[in-house]
Order: C-alpha cells, then structure tokens, then sequence
C-alpha cells in the first residue's frame, strides 16, 4: 500500500532532497507552503512533478489539522524553520516563533490526529548542531549538553526538547535528528558554503572580483544535504523512537574551505581575493563543531557518501554550468 509522507520546509535544500527520496520510494508526497505564493515553489514543481503541495502554517495549528487529515500522512517530517543563524538576532521573536514554537504546534497537531493510536503518525524533527554551540565535548554526541549561542540555537533547543518530552509523555514515534551542517548545490546563497562557491565561480568568469566573509576561523562538520535526508528516513523505519547525531566526523575551516573551492577554479592563493568584514561576524559565534554518528551507524546503518572535497567540487561546478547557461 501507498504511504503518504508530509514535510514542512519544501521549498528548501532538504525539502527537495527528501521529496526526491520518499518519491523514488513510491511514497505519495505533500509539501506543505505558507503564505499565499512561494518564489521557489513554480521551481521545485517542475523538478518534482509528483509532488502534492498543501497549504499550512507552522503558527496556526488548525492549518496543520487540515495538512495532516489532507495528506492522511503516516509519517511527518518537520523540516520548516528561519534557518540562516546569521539573521536570527534581528529576528529573533518570530525565529523562536517559527523555528521553537511550530514545532510545538505541530507536535500537537499530530498528537491530536493520532487520537487513541498514538503511533498512527511517525514525527521526523531537524534538530540542529547548533544546540552544541559552544561544545561542551569533542566530538559533539547524543549525549553531549547543549549550550546554544544564537537565537536560533535556542529556538532549535526548544523543539528538540519538545519532540523528546512528546514522545516521553504521550507515546509519539517523535525522532529528533542532531544534524551537522549539510550542503548542496541547492544551498541557499547566504550559507557559507555555496556564498563562497558562487563567488569563486563567478570570480572565474570575471564577474566579480573578491568574496566579503566573516569569521574564517570557525570550523564546521560539513556533508551532503543527499545523504543526510537518507537518516531522516532511516530514523522513522526503526520500531522505536529516538535522537540521532548525523555527522561525517570531519572537521574543516572556512579557510579550508576557500582552498578546495578556489582550487577548483585553479587558484593557490586566494588572500587577496577574500575580504573580511565585521557586518558578517556573528554577536556569539560558534566557533567549531564536529560530530560523532556513531549510533547513527550502529543502529541505522548510516554512513555518509560524499566526501567535503567531492560536495565543494559538485557545488563549484554547478554554480559554473548555472552562470555559463
Ligand atoms: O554556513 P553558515 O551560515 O552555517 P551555520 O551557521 O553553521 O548553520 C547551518 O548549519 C546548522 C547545522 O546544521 C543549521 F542548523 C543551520 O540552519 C544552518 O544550516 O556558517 C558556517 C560558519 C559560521 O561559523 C559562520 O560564522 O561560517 C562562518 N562564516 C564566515 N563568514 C560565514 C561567513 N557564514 C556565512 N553565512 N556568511 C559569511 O560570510
């Protein structure tokens, strides 16, 4: 029999990888959009045919009643949030709304819906290696405190919280996934990551002249958004419910990452081509996370593909092949 999968968040990087996923699988999937028209949306109609989208707000739980009894989903994957940390302290009120308090609110819409049958519906989270902040260990596991450092990461905390304490006192299969930074190029251009691959491709062309950073010290776990939607899935198959660190367990700086990318282009030295400015460095940085999937591996058998110099190639290119065309 067909199963119907909701998400929230379609019209991000995730969204799609995930649509494509459950979609191969022969799921009948529903996207859920807010607001009366979405830019991205006409886009990922086109690369995604087979995708149903519903209307619905992660702010009005009544919306959510409606997405869930119209999709019949038996399993929600809750992928919407504000999620540039960078911009959450100018909007922090509405990030903590959307990014903590929908997750909230959709937990207790599936609450609602499951009735009697508590797991009815299975209630996938992103949760974020943002809780982690200012890491309390090395490598950063399930059970490492958390100690977020922008409103973001508290906003993240809280529904990451909420998802554990449904699933403690109602019976919800609510899984959380830890997930390190993941990228892709369907990154949005403000993520580090594809601001520098698109800089270093358009600087090849001759369209621009030098890249405006922030923080090139900091140090992150970067994998690929492909792989990472594949232990969202993975999480929701397993009889029972649980929090799962998805990681690569690697570890590079952004300077790091300027070195492969602008190798790609055939640059060594990019240090006149890399500008910093303060208006990119964050109130409370997170200065280096790292994760350690091993239960992830364990129970799921999950493992990431790609490796980082292999992602920073795929996205110099396709920002190449976009700006050629
Ligand atoms: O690419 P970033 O903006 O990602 P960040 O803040 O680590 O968050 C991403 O990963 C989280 C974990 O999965 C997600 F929860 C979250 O939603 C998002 O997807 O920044 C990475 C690092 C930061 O330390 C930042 O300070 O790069 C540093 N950086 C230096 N210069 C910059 C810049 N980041 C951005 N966005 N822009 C810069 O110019």
């Amino acid at each position: 029999m067909q199963k119907q999968a909701l998400i929230t968040g379609i019209t991000g990087q995730d969204g799609y990888y995930l649509a494509r996923l459950l979609l191969s699988k022969g799921y009948e999937v529903f996207g859920m959009v807010h607001g009366q028209s979405h830019g991205r949306l006409e886009s990922l109609r086109r690369d995604l045919p087979d995708l149903r989208v519903v209307r619905g707000d992660l702010l009005d739980l009544s919306s959510l009643l409606r997405a869930l009894e119209l999709s019949d989903a038996a399993e929600v994957y809750n992928l919407g949030a504000l999620s540039f940390v960078g911009s959450s302290w100018a909007t922090a009120t509405v990030t903590a709304s959307v990014t903590g308090m929908g997750v909230l609110n959709l937990l207790e819409a599936v609450r609602l819906r499951c009735g009697e049958d508590v797991k009815r519906i299975r209630f996938y989270q992103a949760s974020s290696s943002e809780i982690f902040g200012r890491a309390r260990e090395v490598p950063q596991s399930e059970s490492t405190p958390f100690w977020p450092r922008s409103p973001y990461g508290v906003a993240k905390t809280f529904g990451h919280y909420m998802t554990v304490n449904y699933r403690e006192s109602y019976g919800l299969h609510a899984s959380s996934g830890i997930l390190f930074n993941h990228e892709s190029p369907r990154r949005g251009p403000e993520f580090v990551t594809r601001k520098v691959s698109q800089g270093v491709s358009r600087m090849a062309l001759g369209l621009q002249d030098r890249i405006v950073l922030g923080n090139l010290d900091a140090r992150r776990d970067w994998g690929f958004a492909g792989d990472y939607v594949e232990a969202m899935w993975l999480m929701l198959q397993q009889p029972d419910p649980d929090d799962y660190v998805i990681a690569t367990g690697r570890q590079k700086s952004v300077r790091e990452l300027l070195d492969v990318a602008f190798a790609c282009v055939g640059v060594d030295d990019w240090t006149d081509l890399v500008v910093v400015d303060e208006e990119n460095v964050r109130p409370a940085e997170v200065d280096s996370l790292i994760g350690d999937a091993s239960k992830a591996e364990d129970r799921l058998a999950w493992r990431p593909k790609m490796s980082f110099e292999e992602l920073i190639r795929l996205m110099v290119e396709s920002d190449l092949a976009k700006l050629k065309a």
